[in-house]
């Protein structure tokens, strides 16, 4: 019943070298000092539809950030006449989102009500090895009725997220998950209408019932199960009524637990992409598509055009991500762009952005192979996922020092991409050549295209632990892509659970 929306986007082009010389003169003109892109350019409302809920920080200390989680079943509304018992944070499909400054300590009192163990994993923040939130390498799960207080300070800024790790493809899946924005207050991007948008899909049967986690068995495992219903802030379809023109901020999670989205604006118009998973890039560039593999970010810029009155759509176009991914299939809509009467913007162009950061010194670096593979089980042949043939309940850790530099070359063998995340720290993608990828970002999860070669660098910093990465198509991490690098323990200690 996956909803398909019908009729080219309305948007219309960019403007012209011309009009970017008039609004530039025009702003000139008529911006007080002070003023230049720090007041709202959007209609009253124009987000009602997508501004997710925060949560409640009960503690008076400026510098620290104290919530309340509690993990519970609770019926949500997805679209009007579609509501579903999700699986859920506070209640709310997202859950609510984080909102923190660079270096807040941040205590989050978790409360598991559902009927299942669970954890949250924070993912993307280089935070101490026991707040990761993964059993069997970080913390015991967290048991239906029992409490676990997350506490840790906030290193990075940027936007991140969190979700559990327990059965993942399971929980994720059914409505667990939320944004995590992490703000620094030096920065200057001066855009001031800014929204997070959480990408999502759920799998419910039109009468609102969550489908099984194990729908279409093993095939399902291996291609890795996407939800019939996408959601863009646990909504189906919301709108967003703007003025032409006027400058936007999109921060972009991708918290599917499969699908991989490939955003689209229409024709002309294109996303300045200022940062990536792990804050502002080195400096931003222009992209007509913006593509992320589940559990990937993306910090852009956007100035949706149109006629006033009219209305155009946030598409996210077909990815292939291997076998059978785009076969029979046709983009998604995930927000509808009503275009306010308001006479269209015309002021400063969008801004550029940078960031000082230096690529890693790679001589001297450990070369690490990996291997994404896909293996028969000789005994009961069944299928696993595997990293060098090895599924993680099989699996040794990668040893590390603390301090090292590490480059892994990983070579995905399998017909299915694999969006690879490591925990507890940035990396950086190398290009053919050995060389970091410009503009410089710092990653945690990158994509490993179906039959490609990706190499990234890492530098194992002072935070001893077994840290884990796998796929973020949970489905292929619950069904063996999963590893570990154990950094500064010895290898006795590592212990491999069944459950993650
Ligand atoms: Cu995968």
């Amino acid at each position: 019943m996956r909803r398909r929306c019908h009729g080219e986007s309305r948007l219309g082009p960019a403007w012209t070298t011309v009009r970017a010389v008039l609004t530039a003169l025009v702003a000139a003109a008529t911006m007080g000092p002070g003023a230049a892109g720090a007041q709202s350019l959007q209609p009253a409302g124009w987000d009602a539809d997508l501004r997710l809920a925060e949560a409640v920080d009960r503690n008076p200390d400026p510098d620290v950030v104290e919530v309340d989680f509690e993990a519970r079943v609770a019926k949500v509304e997805l679209a009007p006449g579609l509501q579903v018992d999700a699986w859920t944070y506070n209640g709310t499909i997202p859950g609510p989102m984080i909102r923190v400054k660079v270096g807040d300590r941040l205590i989050v009192h978790f409360t598991n009500n559902l009927p299942r163990p669970s954890t949250i994993h924070w993912h993307g923040l280089r935070i101490p090895i026991g707040m990761d939130g993964v059993p069997g390498y970080s913390q015991d799960p967290v048991q239906p009725g029992e409490t676990f207080t997350y506490d840790f300070v906030v290193p990075d800024a940027g936007i991140y997220w969190y979700h559990p790790h327990v059965m993942s493809a399971a929980q994720v899946g059914f409505g667990l998950y939320g944004a995590f924005l992490v703000e620094d207050p030096a920065e200057t991007v001066g855009i001031a209408d800014d929204l997070v948008l959480v990408l999502s899909d759920i799998d419910v049967t039109e009468d609102g019932k969550l489908l099984p986690a194990d729908t279409g068995g093993t095939v399902g495992m291996l291609f890795g199960r996407e939800g019939n219903q996408v959601l863009v802030n646990g909504r189906r379809l919301p709108e967003l009524v703007v003025r032409s023109g006027a400058p936007q901020r999109w921060r972009l999670v991708n918290a599917a637990k499969s699908r991989y989205f490939k955003l689209d604006l229409g024709e002309g118009n294109v996303f300045r992409k200022i940062g990536g998973d792990g804050g502002l890039t080195e400096y931003s560039e222009d992209h007509d598509f913006i593509v992320l593999g589940a559990g990937e970010r993306a910090d852009v810029l956007v100035t949706p055009t149109g006629d006033p009155g009219g209305e155009g759509l946030v598409r996210s176009l077909l990815h292939d991500r291997g076998y059978g991914s785009i076969f029979g299939r046709d983009f998604e809509s995930l927000v509808t762009i009503r275009f306010a009467d308001d006479p269209p913007y015309e002021g400063d162009p969008l801004p550029r952005t940078s960031r000082a950061m230096e690529p890693y010194e790679l001589d001297g670096a450990t070369e690490i192979d990996l291997e994404l593979t896909l293996q028969e089980d000789p005994h009961d042949q069944t299928f696993a996922y595997g990293i060098n043939h090895v599924p993680f309940w099989k699996a040794q850790p990668i040893l590390a020092g603390l301090g090292e530099t590490q480059v892994w070359t990983v070579t995905n063998s399998t017909a299915w991409s694999h969006p690879l995340h490591l925990h507890g720290f940035f990396f950086m993608v190398l290009d053919d050549a050995g060389d970091p990828v410009r503009p410089l970002e710092w990653k945690d999860t990158v994509d490993i295209p179906h039959e490609r070669t990706v190499r990234l660098a890492v530098r194992f910093d002072e935070r001893p632990g077994t840290w884990i990465f796998h796929c973020h198509i949970l489905d292929h991490a619950d069904g063996g892509l999963l590893s570990a690098v154990h950094l500064d323990l010895p290898p006795e200690d590592f212990r491999n659970l069944a459950e993650h």
